[in-house]
């Protein structure tokens, strides 16, 4: 059963009370998987201490524990406030690659299967008050065609393990996001949904509250300056307001939703939730935004930076968007896993538009996908019987978690439902049609719906891109295929793919959500040659060409956001170097084409539709 309350944002409120438990914790490897039986869940000995969050990766100077795979622990010891007893109580692991099992004073609470999602350690009756008490997680982090992201793990000649992904970012793993100690009243809201809609004079949003009591529930909704614009109770309703200020494109404005569980007078629980109110439609080849078109100007992001490796950094999310705000974006997807619910907060108050993507991404099978992709490979991931069983569970509960946790963002327009999976056997199909139909199901907003398609995904192999509402594609001509002074025909095989989606998909909107080319940054050559920032940039006008040429395209989102390290090989040199922006977040010389580009881009930019600016 999904525990919603887990995927609540906490909060401190006047009901509510909340403890960050980040800063230092005992860690250790255990590569003999023998923790248990030596009683590692009662406490660690001969540990060293770890940075929480982190990935632990980048901390070592060994190379055996930068590469670790297998199990190895966290822990620490908390106190519980004597004033929070008779409250219910728990620790919520805000992500933990990639899967995890807690231990409080030794006995086991909880596990979870996913390292993107949060999850709880309920704790009632199991501590003490006053008093240290212990919790122990032992974490593991070995890929396989059962885990979302999918891979491999490798046991080398010499008995260690290896992760081989089936995709192109680094195994970052650890305790990469913050643990808390929340404290909610007994009777307590649990979840909340919104669904908007645009009226004549304002707007209507209808919600639905779950709690798990019967007192009564009040719905209050405060503008920004804390006039209350509107008030109502029930646990499900419509809230109406007039002259609404609505949540728009790099115009972001939030609504403060109160929640309020009431009994004679008296506050039993009491919750908030910034909303920003508007639509998300897709029409004929527009995505509309409160009924008016846009285009979607990005990038595809990692979480990813020096030393902390995934670890969620506020400041490097802040610099991030001051770039992107920089750089005249408007819009990124989450690649290849949902980032930390700090970063959507963020969208929703710059008014980005975000593609929420989850894990599911190695599922085409390869160790090298971006290249064999675009070499005709085939894999046949979705023929096997764990994955139409186990994967397609694991899966479906990321999804649910996903969409439960982001559900009332404003900033989130669409879900990404895999990267660059396998699409041309039955097998896809059967598959792909299960996870579209639980997405749809669990979003009360029903967003659209799309996965990233891989290079080989053409619209005469693919059999999966009719379940898409729009169809993200990610291409590399110019780069993987015809690189290079072979540019010219590159740019003829994207124009006749353009055309041929064209007229498979006549009613869906495109949108790159790859494209782009390896380059050093400060690695100058006249004429370009491949590597070089010249080179980038000509790859980058040559792509702005044709899209400008389809009016099909809707939304442009380059390959990537900044450098981000990945698995060493022949094709990466520290990493990937696709970066518009340096590991470090400085602008190599492509930054200043997009920026006069986007800044020069309405954003209607081909839009089809009657209703404009
Ligand atoms: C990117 C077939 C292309 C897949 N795409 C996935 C992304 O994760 C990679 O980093 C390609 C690349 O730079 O090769």
């Amino acid at each position: 059963m999904l525990d919603t309350q887990a995927l609540q944002y906490p909060r401190n409120t006047s009901t509510r009370r909340l403890f960050d438990l980040s800063g230092l914790w005992k860690f250790k490897f255990d590569s003999g998987a023998c923790g248990e039986e030596n009683g590692w869940q009662y406490g660690l000995s001969d540990y060293i201490l770890m940075p929480v969050p982190a990935s632990f990766n980048d901390f070592f100077t060994d190379k055996n524990s930068r590469e670790y795979t297998g199990d190895f622990w966290y822990e620490r010891d908390f106190i519980v406030p004597g004033e929070w007893e008779g409250m219910s109580l728990f620790l919520r692991f805000e992500g933990a690659a990639h899967r995890a099992e807690v231990y409080i004073n030794g006995k086991k609470t909880v596990s979870h299967e996913g390292g993107f999602m949060p999850f709880a350690a309920r704790l009632d009756g199991l501590v003490k008050f006053d008093k240290p008490n212990r919790v122990a997680v032992k974490i593991n982090n070995e890929l396989s065609l059962t885990s979302l992201p999918a891979g491999s793990t490798k046991l080398l000649k010499n008995g260690r393990k290896m992760s081989k992904p089936f995709f192109d970012f680094f195994n970052y793993s650890g305790l990469n996001r913050a643990v808390k100690l929340v404290a909610v009243p007994k009777e307590s809201i649990l979840d909340l949904s919104v669904e908007h809609k645009l009226t004549e004079d304002g707007s209507e949003t209808k919600y639905s509250v779950t709690t798990n009591g019967d007192n009564t529930v009040q719905v209050s909704v405060f503008d920004k300056d804390g006039s209350i614009v509107a008030e109502t109770t029930g646990k499900e309703g419509v809230i109406h307001i007039e002259n609404t200020r609505l949540w728009n494109v790099l115009d972001a404005y939030l609504y403060t939703f109160r929640l309020r569980i009431l009994k004679s007078g008296s506050i039993i629980d009491e919750y908030y939730e910034d909303i920003g109110i508007r639509t998300v439609e897709i029409k004929g080849r527009d995505i509309l935004i409160n009924n008016k078109p846009v285009y979607l100007k990005g990038f595809g992001k990692h979480e990813d930076s020096d030393i902390i490796g995934r670890g969620f950094s506020l400041p490097v999310a802040k610099r991030d968007f001051e770039l992107m705000k920089w750089i005249g974006a408007n819009s990124f997807r989450t690649s290849h896993y949902p980032y930390a619910e700090e970063i959507l907060k963020m969208a929703d108050r710059e008014g980005f538009l975000v593609i929420d993507e989850v894990a599911a991404v190695g599922m085409f099978e390869s160790l090298m996908n971006f290249l064999e992709a675009s070499s005709g490979k085939k894999t046949d991931f979705f023929s096997r019987d764990i994955v139409q069983t186990q994967t397609k569970e694991n899966h479906k509960a990321a999804v649910s978690e996903l969409i439960t946790r982001d559900k009332n963002h404003a900033c989130v327009i669409a879900w990404s439902l895999f990267n660059e999976p396998e699409t041309t056997s039955d097998s896809a199909v059967k598959y792909f049609e299960e996870i579209f139909i639980h997405a749809l199901k669990t979003d009360p907003q029903k967003r659209p719906r799309t996965f990233a398609l891989i290079m080989n995904s053409t619209p005469s192999v693919c059999k999966c891109y009719g379940f898409s509402d729009f169809l993200s594609l990610n291409r590399y001509y110019g780069w993987y295929v015809n690189g290079g002074y072979e540019i010219s025909d590159a740019k003829e095989q994207l124009i006749d793919e353009l055309k041929e989606w064209e007229k498979a998909a006549p009613n869906k909107p495109i949108i790159f959500t790859e494209f782009g080319a390896d380059t050093m940054p400060g690695l100058h050559k006249l004429p370009s040659v491949m590597w070089s920032e010249e080179y980038q940039e000509e790859y980058l006008n040559m792509q702005f060409e044709v899209f400008d040429m389809f009016d099909s395209v809707k939304g442009e989102q380059v390959w990537n956001f900044a450098d981000f390290q990945t698995t060493e090989g022949i094709l990466r040199v520290d990493g990937n170097k696709k970066g518009i922006f340096t590991r470090a977040r400085q602008p190599k010389n492509a930054a200043y084409l997009f920026k006069k580009r986007w800044e020069s881009l309405a954003l209607d930019y081909k839009s089809t539709s009657s209703c404009r600016y």
